[in-house]
């Protein structure tokens, strides 16, 4: 018979959370027992998994006794306080935060790309940012075949990116203002409302936010690419769901607009868009709620030697968190844990 495993989820009344639930469900993941695990303020709470309503417990020191996989996303805190202990449990743990991804010995995973990695853990992998999840996928093919030198990246970011408050702070703020009423801000530090916040995280000491080196280190991890240039600014966007990305490649040698195009349909988990001309491209919109990351208006750049540009979107609750959580899970359970 198949193996059963018992899952826990921490933040499981989160956006992310809420989407861990529906790929676990979604993919017939083989669970005996689910623990949803949230902070006490949501102690009791009641969620529904396939047809069974399942009570939310308080995260603690022992809430991991019997538990083969937690599925962390609680904010990188709480995964440095709450990992160790789910690990010495005897857990494996899938963090969904920034805590441990730069840790040489955890593993940064985009499983079309380094499912390899997987099974260096020693307790931990790491999901990286949605920013970057999304953004690899379509570089590691072209990495392969003809080897990328630069990479800049500018990101249109979704506000369920910050959580369930940014949503709620964005349509609040619609509302009020369809009606003459006042804005109040209180998750972004300006209106997001009709505007566009150049500021994810908190600004560092060179001028770049932390987001944005995330994107740096982490693409240069997942892709084992110490050479790699990356420069990133990111972006929030008055969007509900799924990011946007413009990226401009310089690569080591010449790959033809066709042959990209060729390349990234054949890799698993992308889809093609790309017909300018009928008005086809990816937009947030078909992103939301869909597994795949959508590439388009590939096209050459003609102000460097060997340049591509294109636009990549994706949902980043599922490719940029819940999805590729699972998929790591399920390599994880393939690799016998
Ligand atoms: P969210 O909607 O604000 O949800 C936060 C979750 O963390 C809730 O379940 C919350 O429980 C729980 N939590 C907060 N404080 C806690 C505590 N002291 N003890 C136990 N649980 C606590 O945020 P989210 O968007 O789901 O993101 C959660 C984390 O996932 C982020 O902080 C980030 O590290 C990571 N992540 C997010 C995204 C994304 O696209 N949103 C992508 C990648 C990674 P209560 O409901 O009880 O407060
Ligand atoms: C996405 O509480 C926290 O530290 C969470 C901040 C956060 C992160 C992070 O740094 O883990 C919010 C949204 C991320 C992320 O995926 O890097």
């Amino acid at each position: 018979m198949k193996k059963l495993y018992n899952i826990a989820v921490v933040g499981a009344t989160g956006a992310v959370g809420a989407e861990m639930l529906n790929v676990l469900k979604d993919r017939n993941f083989p669970i005996a027992n689910l623990r949803l695990l949230a902070s006490a303020r949501s102690k009791g709470k009641e969620l529904k998994f396939k047809d069974k309503v399942l009570k939310v417990e308080e995260l603690r020191e022992d809430s991991f006794e019997g538990i083969d996989i937690a599925l962390f996303s609680a904010g990188a805190s709480r995964s440095k306080e709450y990992a160790p202990h789910a690990v010495k449990s005897g857990a494996l743990v899938i963090d969904n935060s920034s805590a441990f991804r730069m840790d040489p010995d955890v593993p940064l995973v985009v499983p079309e790309v380094n499912p390899e990695d997987v099974s260096l853990n020693k307790g931990i992998v790491a999901n990286p940012n949605c920013s970057t999840i999304q953004m690899v996928v379509v570089l590691a093919p072209i990495h392969r075949a003809v080897g990328i030198r630069r990479v800049v990246v500018s990101t249109y970011q979704a506000v369920s990116g910050t959580g369930l408050k940014a949503i709620q702070e964005l349509e609040k703020q619609v509302e009020d203002l369809s009606n003459g009423q006042p804005v109040r801000c209180e998750v972004y530090p300006h209106q997001i409302a009709y505007n566009v916040i150049p500021h994810v995280d908190v600004f560092l000491d060179n001028g770049y936010t932390r987001e944005e080196i995330k994107m740096v280190n982490e693409t240069r991890k997942i892709l084992h690419d110490d050479n790699l240039a990356v420069s990133a600014t990111c972006v929030r966007v008055p969007v509900f769901r799924a990011h946007s990305e413009a990226v401009n490649l310089e690569l080591l040698k010449e790959l033809s607009v066709e042959d990209a195009r060729k390349l990234l349909s054949e890799f698993p988990g992308i889809k093609v868009v790309d017909e300018p001309l009928k008005n086809d491209y990816p937009l947030a919109l078909d992103a939301s709620g869909k597994y795949d990351v959508l590439v388009g208006r590939i096209r050459k750049d003609s102000s460097v030697r060997h340049g591509l540009d294109m636009w990549i979107v994706a949902d980043q609750l599922l490719k940029g968190a819940a999805l590729n959580a699972v998929q790591i899970a399920e390599i994880a359970v393939d690799q016998g844990l």
